[in-house]
Parts: C-alpha cells; sequence; structure tokens
C-alpha cells in the first residue's frame, strides 16, 4: 500500500497532460467487499503536448486497486502496472481512442476514507483531492475536464438508493433483488468532483424556482430517524441557491441538487457536481441536540459548498497548487452569505469578530510555525495536508481585501468577468485576480496588480506599524505607516505588501473627526494626511480587520478606552478591549497584580452597556485565549499563560459579580427557541454570566451556582444552554461535575453528534490551578478507553485526541510530557487507519519550537520519535519532517 517516500511536487513543474480525457462512461457493480468498476474513457491526444516531441505513452493513476482488463479501441493493449501507475507504452494511433478498464477495489478495507468506502451499512466517495485514482485508473488532476454517465448496480434490500451526480436518466430492476440508476452530468469536470451514494436513505424535499423560472428540486438525504433534523440544513439550502443568485446573479444549474450526510467523514463536506457529501454534523440539528454555533456552521458549511458550484466546479483549479482559486473565493463568499444572513450592522460585525478569531486562533500561528506557506504553495509531499488554514481563511482574507480596493460593484463586475472569461476551465489565482483587476482599471487594485499578487506568494504575517502626528497649529494630522515581515521556511527576504487600511480618527470626546477614508499602502513606510481636524485625534485604524496583519499602533491605555467607548466601527470596539485585555495578560505573567480599575470599569461599561448587543458583549467579555496570548511571545509556557488568565479571568468574575447576576437575570430568552444571531447572542452571554458566577462561587465555596448550573443540564429545554452549564460546572471542583456528566450521556442515547460534545467538553475541560492540575489531562486520557470511543470515526477522533492535543493547552503541555506520549501513541495508530486524519493530529506540534523548557526538548524528542518510524504514510512524514527542520 506504501510505496516509499513520495516525491515533492513543485507548482513551477507544472506541464499540461499529453492526452484529454472528455467522456467516461463508469458502471459499477457495488459491493462492500468486493465492487466492480468497469470504465470507457473517450481519450484524445492533447496536441500542444504531441507536437513538441515523439507521442507518449498513456499514463493512468490507480491506487489500492486491482486491474481485471485494459482494452484501448476494442482490442485488448499491453499495458504494465508500476506502483500507483498504468502505463500504456503504445496507445492507438489517432488523435483519439477509448479506453476501457476493469478494476476492483474493496470498499469494507478503505478505513482512509478516501476513494469509496463503507459507512453505517452504505457506500460513500470522497474524492478530493485525489481519491478517484482509489476507485479506478485516471488522470486523476484537476484539468483534465470530462463528462460523466454512471450506472449504479447493487443489492435492492441494502442499497436502496443509488446517487451520482447530474440528472437521474435511468432506473430499474435487475434479477437476484439488484437494481440500477443511470445517472448522467452535462457538465464536465474533474475527477476530485465525482461522487456515488448506495445506502438505505431517506430525504427531505423541496423545490424552488430560480429567475429565469427553471424549477429545481432540492433534496437532503439523512439515514432513516434523522428527517426530524433536516429542517435547517434544508433551509440553509434554499438561502444560498436565492443568495447566490441575488448578489453574484449566478444561478443553480442542474435540476436536481442533493446533499447527503454521512456519519464517517475526514472533512466538514464534499462539494461535488449537484451530489455535496456531508460530514453529519454540518447536517443535523435539532434544539435539543445542536448548539447556537452548529446552526450556524450548518448554514455556512451549507453555503459554502453550494457557492462551490460556481466557484470551484463551473471554474476548476488548473492544479492543486492554485487550491486558493476555489476556496479563498468560496470561504469569502460564505463569509459574506452569512453576514447577509445575519442582517443587522451589529450581528454582521459579531460575524467578522468570530472569523477573525479563528484566523487568529488557526492561521497565524501556522504563518509563524513550521508549516509556514504562502496562500498559493509551492510544493508539496502531500496535497491534503495543504487543505489549510492559510489556503482557506487567509486565501478568503486576501479575496476580501481585493473586494475593499475595488469596492462592492466593481467586485462584482469582476466576478461577471472572471465567469465570462474562464466558466468551463480550470485556471490558476492570476487568472482570478487579473479578471478582478480588469473589471476596475482605475481602482487601488488596477494599478498595482502585480504587488498586490505578492499575497499569494509570500508567507507569514506582516507586521504593520502606525504612529501619528497631531500638529494643533495647522490643524492637520499626519499619519505614518511602516510596514515589516519576519523571514519564513525557504523565504528570507519579503517585498512589501499592497495593505487597505480602512481609517478613521476619532476625539477623545468620541466625536468622529474624519470619517473612514481607505488608505492603501504599498511600501515600506507611506506617511497620510488628515487636513482640518480639530482636535488631537485617536486612530481607529485597519477597521473590519482591513487586511490580516499584526498592527502595532501604539495606542496608550487611555486612547483604547476612547476606541472601546466610542467607535462606531464595532470590529475596533471589540478590538480595543481585547488590547487592553492582552496587555493585562501579558503583565501578569511577568508580575502578578490586581485587576485596575479602568479596565474593570470599561468591561462593566460594556457589559451595562444599554445599546449593544448581547452578542457583541459575550465577545468583548471573553479574554484573549490562550493560543492567542501565545502567540505574542518569541517563547511561551503554556502552564503559566494558563495561570494567568484563569487569574484575570476570575478577578473579572468576582470584581464583576454582582453584574454577571444581572446579565443572567436579564437576558434569559423566553421565547421558542431560533437559532437567530439575537437569541443566540443572549444565549452566549448567559452561558458567560453563568461560568463566571461558577468561578466566583468555586472560589468562595459555594455551591448556590453550581447546584443552579447542575439543574440547567438536566432541564435545559435546548442544548445550547445545556452544554453552557456543563461547561461551567466542569470548570469548578463541585461534585456535581461527574454527575452531570453521566446525566448527559445517558441523555444523548446514543446520538453521536451528542456523544462527540460529551468527549469535546471533557477534552476542553480546563485543568485546574493547584492541587489538583492534571484532572482535566487525566480524565481525558481515561476517555480512550470509553467503549463509545473509536480511532475509526474521524468525528470522535477530533473531539477526544484533537481537542485534547490542539485546543487545551494547559492539559497538554505537561512538564512529564505525558500530553506528548499520548500524542505520539495515537498518531502512529491513527496513520495506520487514516493517513489524512493522522496528519492533522501530527500538526499540533507545529509550534513547538517556540515552547519554553522543559516542553520544548520534550516535544522535539516526541516528534523525532515519530519520524523515525519506517513506514509513516507520506501525510504525516511531510509533517514531522517539516517539524523538526524549523529548529533543528
Ligand atoms: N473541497 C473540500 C475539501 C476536500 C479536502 C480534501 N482533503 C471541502 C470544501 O472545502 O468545501
Ligand atoms: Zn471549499
Amino acid at each position: 500500500m506504501r510505496e516509499g517516500t513520495a516525491p515533492v511536487i513543485r507548482r513551477q513543474d507544472y506541464a499540461a497532460p499529453a492526452f484529454w480525457i472528455r467522456r467516461v462512461d463508469l458502471t459499477f457493480d457495488l459491493d462492500a467487499a468486493k465492487t466492480i468498476v468497469a470504465s470507457k474513457l473517450h481519450i484524445e491526444r492533447n496536441a500542444a503536448v504531441l507536437a513538441d516531441g515523439a507521442p507518449q505513452p498513456l499514463v493512468l493513476q490507480g491506487e489500492d486497486i486491482n486491474v481485471l482488463r485494459v482494452m484501448a479501441g476494442g482490442e485488448s493493449v499491453s499495458f504494465r502496472v508500476e506502483g500507483n501507475l498504468l502505463v500504456i507504452d503504445n496507445p492507438p494511433a489517432g488523435d483519439s481512442f477509448v479506453l476501457e478498464v476493469r478494476n476492483t477495489c474493496n470498499p469494507e478495507k478503505n478505513t482512509q476514507l478516501s476513494g469509496l468506502y463503507t459507512s453505517g451499512g452504505g457506500l460513500f466517495t470522497q474524492c478530493e483531492a485525489e481519491g478517484f485514482r482509489r476507485i479506478t485508473y485516471f488522470l486523476d488532476r484537476p484539468d483534465v475536464m470530462a463528462v460523466y454517465t454512471v450506472t449504479l448496480r447493487a443489492d435492492r434490500t441494502k442499497y436502496p438508493v443509488l446517487l451520482s451526480n447530474g440528472n437521474l436518466v435511468a432506473q430499474g430492476t435487475l434479477d437476484n433483488g439488484r437494481h440500477f440508476a443511470t445517472w448522467h452530468d452535462p457538465f464536465p469536470k474533474p475527477s476530485y468532483l465525482f461522487a456515488l451514494v448506495a445506502a438505505d436513505l431517506v430525504c427531505r424535499e423541496q423545490r424552488i424556482t430560480t429567475r429565469a423560472g427553471r424549477e429545481h428540486l432540492l433534496q437532503v438525504y439523512v439515514r432513516r430517524g434523522d428527517l426530524g433534523k433536516t429542517e435547517h440544513a434544508m433551509a440553509s439550502l434554499v438561502a444560498s441557491v436565492v443568495w447566490d443568485e441575488a448578489r453574484f446573479g449566478l444561478p443553480l444549474d442542474l435540476e436536481r441538487f442533493m446533499v447527503v450526510a454521512v456519519e464517517d467523514f475526514n472533512m466538514g463536506a464534499m462539494e461535488n457536481k449537484g451530489l455535496n457529501i456531508f460530514n453529519t454534523k454540518y447536517v443535523l440539528a435539532s434544539p435539543a441536540t445542536a448548539t447556537d454555533d452548529d446552526f450556524a456552521g450548518i448554514e455556512s458549511v451549507v453555503g459554502h459548498e453550494y457557492f462551490h458550484n460556481w466557484t470551484g466546479n463551473r471554474i476548476t483549479c488548473r492544479d492543486w497548487f492554485q487550491l486558493s482559486l476555489k476556496e479563498g473565493l468560496t470561504v469569502f463568499r460564505d463569509q459574506e452569505f452569512s453576514m447577509d444572513m445575519a442582517g443587522s450592522a451589529s450581528a454582521r460585525a459579531v460575524k467578522r469578530i468570530q472569523d477573525v478569531l479563528m484566523l487568529r486562533a488557526r492561521q497565524f500561528p501556522e504563518d509563524a510555525g513550521a508549516m509556514a506557506h504562502p496562500v498559493r504553495p509551492d510544493s508539496y509531499a502531500a496535497i491534503d495536508n495543504f487543505y489549510t488554514a492559510t489556503v482557506y481563511e487567509k486565501g478568503a482574507e486576501v479575496v476580501r481585501m481585493m473586494h475593499t480596493l475595488v469596492g462592492r460593484e466593481g467586485f462584482a463586475r469582476g466576478i461577471t468577468l472572471y465567469f465570462q472569461r474562464h466558466d468551463g476551465q480550470a485556471v490558476t489565482c492570476d487568472d482570478f485576480a487579473q479578471a478582478i483587476a480588469d473589471a476596475n482599471p482605475g481602482s487601488a487594485l488596477g494599478a498595482r496588480l502585480d504587488a498586490f499578487k505578492r499575497w499569494y506568494a509570500q508567507a507569514g504575517t506582516p507586521r504593520l506599524q502606525a504612529r501619528g502626528h497631531y500638529d494643533a497649529e495647522a490643524r492637520r494630522y499626519t499619519l505614518t505607516l511602516t510596514q515589516s515581515a519576519l523571514p519564513s521556511p525557504g523565504q528570507p527576504h519579503k517585498q512589501p505588501y499592497v495593505i487597505p487600511v480602512l481609517t478613521a480618527l476619532i476625539g477623545h470626546d468620541g466625536r468622529e473627526l474624519a470619517a473612514e477614508r481607505l488608505l492603501v499602502l504599498d511600501g515600506t513606510s507611506q506617511s497620510f494626511t488628515f487636513e482640518g481636524i480639530d482636535a488631537a485625534p485617536v486612530p481607529s485604524l485597519l477597521r473590519g480587520f482591513s487586511a490580516p496583519v499584526v498592527l502595532d499602533d501604539g495606542l496608550s491605555d487611555a486612547e483604547l478606552l476612547v476606541l472601546l467607548a466610542h467607535d462606531s466601527d464595532p470590529f475596533n470596539r471589540w478590538e480595543a478591549g481585547q488590547r487592553l485585555a492582552l496587555q493585562r495578560l501579558l503583565r501578569q505573567l511577568q508580575q502578578p497584580a490586581p485587576l485596575d480599575a479602568p479596565f474593570i470599569e470599561a468591561m462593566r461599561g460594556v457589559l451595562r452597556h444599554p445599546t449593544l448587543d448581547p452578542a457583541f458583549k459575550e465577545l468583548a467579555l471573553v479574554l484573549p485565549s490562550e493560543g492567542y496570548v501565545a502567540e505574542q511571545l518569541e517563547r511561551f509556557d503554556p502552564q503559566a499563560i494558563h495561570a494567568a488568565r484563569v487569574q484575570l479571568r476570575d478577578a473579572l468574575a468576582t470584581a464583576l459579580h454582582d453584574d454577571w447576576v444581572w446579565a443572567f437575570d436579564t437576558h434569559a430568552v423566553r421565547e421558542g427557541y431560533a437559532p437567530t444571531p439575537a437569541q443566540a447572542g443572549r444565549r452566549a452571554l448567559v452561558n458567560l454570566a453563568l461560568h463566571m458566577l461558577c468561578r466566583h462561587a468555586a472560589h468562595h465555596d459555594d455551591p448556590v451556582w453550581p447546584g443552579r448550573a447542575y439543574q440547567r443540564v438536566k432541564t435545559a429545554g435546548n442544548m445550547t444552554e445545556r452544554l453552557g452549564a456543563l461547561q461551567a460546572l466542569l470548570d469548578t471542583p463541585s461534585p456535581l461535575a461527574d454527575a452531570a456528566l453521566a446525566h448527559f450521556h445517558a441523555q444523548a442515547g446514543g446520538d453521536a453528534l451528542v456523544l462527540d460534545k460529551w468527549f469535546m467538553l471533557q477534552a476542553h475541560a480546563p485543568e485546574p490551578l493547584g492541587a489538583d492540575a492534571g484532572r482535566a489531562f487525566a480524565r481525558a486520557k481515561a476517555l480512550l478507553k470509553h467503549p463509545d470511543f473509536s480511532l475509526k470515526n474521524p468525528n470522535r477522533v477530533r473531539s477526544l485526541v484533537l481537542a485534547l492535543c490542539s485546543a487545551n493547552p494547559a492539559a497538554f503541555h505537561r512538564a512529564d510530557a505525558a500530553g506528548y506520549v499520548l500524542w505520539s501513541e495515537k498518531l502512529l495508530e491513527l496513520d495506520a487507519i487514516n493517513p489524512q486524519l493522522a496528519a492533522r493530529l501530527a500538526r499540533v506540534m507545529d509550534r513547538w519550537s517556540a515552547l519554553a523548557e522543559p516542553y520544548r526538548s520534550a516535544a522535539r524528542e516526541a516528534i523525532a520519535r515519530v519520524a523515525v518510524k519506517p513506514d509513516l504514510s507520506d501525510d504525516v512524514r511531510e509533517i514531522v519532517t517539516r517539524a523538526l527542520e524549523i529548529a533543528a
């Protein structure tokens, strides 16, 4: 199965294929242990490549499959199988020919969940990036686009539902209790967008009419018994179809659009043409089983996959280095969709803050660590390792900057031009940027496109320094912006970025002294002047987080307090509070001290504010995460950061005790549950208040609030409140915590997604300070032996192992290295089953070289122990090799 170490693939080496495949006819005899695939490929020589030299051999990829027969032009042809390649040295002469391949594969044994595999008695596929070759031999690369006709044959009782891409063109009965279905997808597509499903499923249906008056059928397929949990997914799908047509003029292009939920899935979902396959986590939701965040996640992932139908499927990637062409753009689109769905300006800002929190939590550390790579990477060993926060989230920020530079209308024009030029093609990030720029020749982007594209080429997070000078006599404010960039692997020196900096000036009394203006920094350092400024202003910089940079604005506490109290940009208002809190956290690491009154009063002011949204208040009152604090330091001690954060958080719990009681009492949602931003915001604030009150109680031996939390676990009417209460209780020494956990487990009644929460909650449980330290780690470690735990189900692995190792620093980074031992053991076990997921687990060590001792040495040892194993997957090998390279 493993064929030695994978060669490194380089972007510069791209060459067009020697052959195209224009049409594909596939027939599957589906069986869990042995599926037979008959494939008929209509192949055409690529005249452009042929002209360059001698006729080329035909080389197809295949992995873990057995070839039975190969015919070309209706006759048998000689071929050889070399590792994962099938080589035909002398394909038939002429411009085109038909190649027929018959092969088998074993879905049951396919624990990698790439290719054709089994889950819960059904058969499902996942082909992106290179799973199609695990089904049949093919030119498995995204620039080879073909029209597919697919016939599925299978046992009718086991597999009553037979689905593939496109439209159903025939179905019927066969001998021996079998049946068949034939699907035709009229749109040429790369093999990574192929999908099939054969399973015992039921579906929710809805018809929808697009603006052109065409009717389409939408279907959401789930297991029997889950139909009641599909309403939100369907509503999200309908909203997505309507939104893409309204905002970008992009209508649904197939008669039928299907979403299928599957329990074993390596990621969130997959945008296969007309047949999206989803992790159950992003389809199934009821108020009793899913939180507000889950509901929001479903809306955004359903949107994301649907939007891929144009950005990814109709126009796809020329090669995998261009992944951000579809992913960055589609994340941008799903973010905009969620914001438009959220409605109010405040709810939009909350979504933006959440997106930036995620960018900082995942992408910034990636950009500073062993796996740092540009949005358009230059090389890879395993492409699945590059479905990263950089390609997705930073890629989305790059698109957002273009949007900022050309404006909303200009961007829409750019998208229109992009489709005029490239519909039906496999293209590059350059083609996209060119279309946006060409549609906006006089814009801030049009004039600087080449420099702007450094965002695609250079890794690392740029630093932006801002310093202001006010000349009272001249009534002039001068702002000097300076950028710099740290070296990253293989990129010691960087050229200046084009950085859009949305800026306004605010008076110390809260008045706006200069309206918002777009400053564009495109050199190392530039000054911008504001005339007619009456009083010394506070600059509100980088509004809405207009560029993915680390900002040093040199503002004083007093100035940040002005922004926190008055900035009309809610993002910057939130950011000012976070900056104040961060400074205190960093000081606490040096020298523990009580929280100062101005900060406490500012936080009280936010909490008690008459008009701010509860959702915003909750975000503003949560201290920066331990991971974010770690990112500010050259060397970080996870235990010290954890202690500092707990101390300050508890200080806020005590200082604002009466305010938390007030917040808890006055924000209860009394209407029926709805996953709206307004209700979700109130629940979030109530949950935070309850947590704070439980922390206060923990310091005062007060059983009342833990008792109330326990009651809420038992009686809450929805999962958001139940989970919030349990989370609060788990952060206390109360003996009720165990009883509440047991109650929660029993109430789950075996529901897999609820059990995932039960595991994750414990994996995330904060480590107590003092004598009980280690309790959270011990609990999580014991759960690895729980009968409901399994390494075979990715959601379960993410809920326990990944949650512990990536999101609970104080439990994971232990002086006795027990966390690293657990990591290396589970990593190796998992690698033998599912390399893609194992590689994700490997990445939790990305930042090992910034750890303080003794963690640093112990982490390096653990990585080295893994790296010497002879039969690692290419995926894991690439990650651990890079990790050891950064600080040899
Ligand atoms: N395109 C898929 C991700 C595939 C991951 C392959 N390892 C989901 C998405 O981004 O929509
Ligand atoms: Zn995507």
